[in-house]
């Protein structure tokens, strides 16, 4: 018992959340928004850089920098940093961290009376990292696919087919493009194993959640697939520390966190792992059955399996639980919280004009409809940007404020198919899960109930929560994952939107509309 942290690192901000097991309450929440602290010092608008181009980079060293913002937050906020028994993370997935041989030294010797800005700058090989928004890689992955023998090889041996923001694709582009550059890489990291990195004081490895999003890891084996790492870059597998299960303690807090922060020595850090499985387990989906519905900068859909389960369109992805047991099948869409504020911003309104906008129009917007693509589109799988509108007059605002949602939750019933859950209820979390309005959508296209939660950061809590897990199994007194996750993954009382009748009847058929608009721009 005692307090544990989560920290999510995600595209636009960074969180971290304090759970005391003892009570099981959530006792601070805090996040740093990339954009409002860092926007002139680092050129990121929405946290990434160049987001309307098809190469998306963030630069590594504003993580490291939040970081410390957070920390600094969290301690003002009154909580005792030596409390927290054990600290894990979650970070955007897919995202690659190039350091060079100065890194592990660096990390290593931390001098406290610095910033961490101060001192990393020349750990990097390559500056900037390539996220998961970025789509400039199309190429690599068709030659990934074919060096390890076609696209269903692939599939059979990581869970995926090659997608554009996959860590694999993304190496081998550096790695063709900037041979030297990639020469001088000692070590690649991903987003979730930096952050854990900076806070163990040495380079640590990547857990299988995060692992299975890189097109590089042996799904069954839950380890690197050396085919893989042949098809993709020349010495990679010396680049890349063994894969680690999620549960494992990596380290203790690093002199430098102590020091400067006031945690404790005894502080453990486990793996980070991706946002979305650490999601999984913010939400309680440590059984097969229930559907999770994201809705953050991206916007994902996803459940756990206790099996693997492959999308035969190749667009669904699958990821190892941090659970250590089960697996997760997801879809991404690209265009999530970005589109919907497109159209909040064009139109002038916040979010609550944004909801009256779904207030003021009628499901199935009067046959009006919306392909939401503002930028490219990872489902269904959309190279070049375009929002297309049949039936919808791009000058109504409340009218488009629909359109944009409903094609969202049209989208996310259509390509969910694959997964074959019984759909009963969805459990939501991110930024827009705080909109009734938006959920009530989700909920008639998907005839269920959509349930929210305290806190709309599962990322975080789910962290937190496989920080207790990993801690009490170091201790020898395992907690049972059902048990981990009970208390804090109830649902809010009173605060869920049950579907209604004759919306759901409407959208069964506005459905095939939806398909068929969609089949005639893909
Ligand atoms: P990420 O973790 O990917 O950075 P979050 O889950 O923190 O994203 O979600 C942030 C987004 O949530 C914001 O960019 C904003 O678009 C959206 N958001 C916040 N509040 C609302 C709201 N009331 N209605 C709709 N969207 C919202
Ligand atoms: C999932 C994906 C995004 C990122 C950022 O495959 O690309 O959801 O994890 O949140």
């Amino acid at each position: 018992m005692g307090n544990f942290l989560g920290i999510d690192a995600s595209t636009q901000s960074m969180t971290g959340l304090v759970i005391d097991t003892s009570s099981s309450q959530i006792v601070v929440e805090k996040s740093v928004n990339f954009d409002e602290h860092y926007a002139e010092k680092y050129g990121v608008e929405n946290g990434v850089l160049d987001a309307n181009t098809s190469v998306v980079h963030s630069p590594p060293l504003m993580w490291a920098e939040a970081l410390e913002t957070l920390c600094s937050q969290l301690r003002e906020s009154g909580i005792d940093l030596t409390s927290i028994e054990a600290i894990s993370g979650s970070g955007q997935q897919h995202g690659t961290v190039y350091l060079n041989q100065s890194a592990a030294g660096v990390l290593g010797g931390l001098r406290a009376d610095l910033s961490l800005a101060e001192q990393l700058g020349n750990v990097f090989s390559r500056p900037t990292a390539p996220v998961w928004m970025d789509t400039s890689t199309r190429l690599q992955c068709d030659e990934i696919e074919a060096g390890v023998g076609g696209p269903q090889r692939l599939l059979e041996l990581t869970g995926n087919t090659a997608f554009e923001r996959f860590s694999g694709p993304q190496i081998r582009k550096f790695a063709q493009q900037e041979p030297e550059s990639y020469e001088r890489t000692t070590n690649i990291c991903l987003v979730s194993s930096f952050m854990a990195s900076l806070l163990a004081g040495r380079i640590v490895p990547v857990d299988a959640g995060d692992g299975s999003g890189t097109n590089l890891m042996d799904i069954g084996r839950r380890r690197w697939s050396q085919d893989a790492l042949t098809a993709t870059a020349p010495d990679l597998g010396r680049r890349l520390l063994p894969i680690i299960k999620a549960d494992s303690i990596v380290g203790t807090m690093s002199p430098y966190w102590v020091d400067r922060y006031g945690f404790s020595p005894t502080c453990n850090v486990l793996p980070f792992s991706g946002d979305n499985p650490c999601s999984l387990i913010g939400l309680g989906l440590v059984e097969p059955g229930k559907l999770a519905l994201s809705l953050g900068t991206s916007d994902t859909f996803f459940a756990c399996m206790d099996q693997v389960r492959i999308s035969s369109t190749g667009e669904g992805a699958l990821f190892a639980s941090p659970d250590g047991v089960h697996y997760m099948a997801l879809i991404c869409f690209l265009n999530g919280s970005l589109a919907r504020e497109a159209i909040r911003d064009q139109f002038n309104l916040d979010w609550e004009g944004f909801a009256a906008g779904l207030r003021q129009t009628n499901p199935g917007n009067d046959g009006g409809l919306m392909l939401p693509y503002f930028h490219a589109e990872i489902v269904p799988h959309i190279s070049t940007s375009g929002v297309i509108r049949q039936n919808l007059d791009p000058e109504k605002p409340a009218a488009n404020v629909r359109a944009v949602i409903e094609a969202q939750a049209l989208s996310s019933r259509i390509h969910a198919e694959w997964m074959g859950v019984n759909v009963q209820s969805i459990s939501v979390t991110g930024g827009a899960s705080a909109n009734a309005e938006i959920l009530q959508v989700f909920a008639d296209v998907h005839d269920c109930e959509v349930q929210q939660f305290q806190t709309t950061n599962a990322a975080a809590l789910g962290a937190a929560l496989r920080a207790w897990h990993g801690h009490m199994t170091a201790l020898g007194a395992p907690v049972s994952w059902s048990q981990t996750v009970s208390e804090f993954s109830r649902p809010l009382p009173g605060a869920s939107m049950k579907p209604r009748a004759q919306a759901v009847t409407l959208y069964d058929e506005r459905v095939e509309a939806y398909r068929d608009l969609e089949a005639r721009h893909t």
